[in-house]
């Protein structure tokens, strides 16, 4: 008889510990999707051929990304390269090729653009980057 009143009051005690216990975490998907922090990259192609970049003026934003194309359709290599403050932008391509760079200009100014393939500046591979 008196195992059979030890075994309620276990039962009694565990049964006061399951009520105790803490509630069930929250489901792992019930939280909200995070907003992204990041704006998307602003898309800009340029068009190298000989011997002129087109656009030859392009407009950035301080702090926003661009993801810069160069397509050549022309028939020698050619590059476009910028200095914004201690970053050297360049993207490089061979002729009938596109290759893209994403940077980020960090500081606001007018900035001077160039082919520096030999010759190819002087020849009128030059373009403005104003970044406001
Ligand atoms: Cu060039």
């Amino acid at each position: 008889m008196k195992s059979i009143r030890m075994l309620i009051l276990l039962g009694i005690m565990t049964l006061a510990m399951a009520a105790c216990a803490p509630p069930p975490p929250p489901a792992a998907n019930a939280a909200p999707a995070a907003a992204k922090a990041t704006t998307p990259p602003q898309q800009i192609t340029v068009t190298a051929t000989e011997m002129a970049f087109s656009p030859t003026t392009l407009e950035a934003k301080v702090g926003q990304p661009i993801t810069l194309t160069l397509r050549n359709n022309g028939v020698l290599e050619h590059n476009w390269q910028a200095q914004i403050g201690n970053d050297t932008i360049v993207v490089a391509v061979q002729p009938k090729q596109s290759a893209s760079r994403t940077f980020t200009p960090q500081t606001a100014g007018t900035y001077k653009v160039v082919c520096t393939v030999p010759g190819h500046e002087q020849a009128g591979m030059v373009a403005t980057l104003v970044v406001r």
